[in-house]
């Protein structure tokens, strides 16, 4: 019997020892107690600019059991939020910003775990680094309409319209998805 605890603490030492220190707590299967979250980049090869090998993130909870979740042609993560509770579902949903060698355009996602699945919970939505380096939260819960959120996002078209840079920093009210 003492042998089989002392292997059991063992392996949950390990398993704490593995969160890095920029994962981010929440409780994200809505189970009532607190996990973290972080991404894995990939190996990235000797030039900087590729990787060695193939390229995705993957977004790694250190409740090993919620699943990883991998996001292909990306090398970690420019944001990694945690919003807290935006929808019905009990638990707290996550915002991500995949990154990738080039460019300052990105494109944000909001997602949740539900019923043991990952899901989107608004479409994805461009981003520029302007707006990532402003640190906000990216998508809230709209105080004023149940089942809604407002995303801040950046207007791609906008931008390419008028050069003006508001373009970067808007938001909008949109429907959380079903
Ligand atoms: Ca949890
Ligand atoms: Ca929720």
């Amino acid at each position: 019997m003492e042998e089989g605890d002392k292997i059991t603490d063992y392996n949950l030492g390990k398993k704490q020892a593995i969160i890095p220190s920029y994962g981010i707590p929440g409780d994200f299967d809505g189970d009532g107690t607190t996990e973290y979250a972080w991404t894995v980049p990939p190996k990235i090869d000797e030039t900087g600019e590729s990787c060695a090998g193939e390229c995705f993130a993957l977004l790694t909870f250190s409740n090993t059991s919620i699943p990883s979740l991998r996001f292909d042609m990306s090398i970690g993560a420019d944001v990694l939020q945690n919003i807290g509770n935006v929808d019905d579902n009990p638990g707290d949903e996550l915002a991500i910003v995949p990154s990738w060698f080039t460019s300052c355009w990105r494109t944000g996602q909001g997602i949740t775990f539900r019923n043991g699945l990952w899901k989107s919970i608004v479409e994805p939505f461009s981003i520029h680094c302007d707006l990532i380096e402003k640190g906000v939260k990216l998508i809230k819960k709209d105080p004023d309409k149940r089942g809604y959120v407002i995303v801040s996002y950046s207007d791609m078209e906008k931008w390419a319209n008028d050069l003006n840079p508001d373009a970067m920093f808007q938001t909008k009210t949109v429907s959380l998805k079903k």
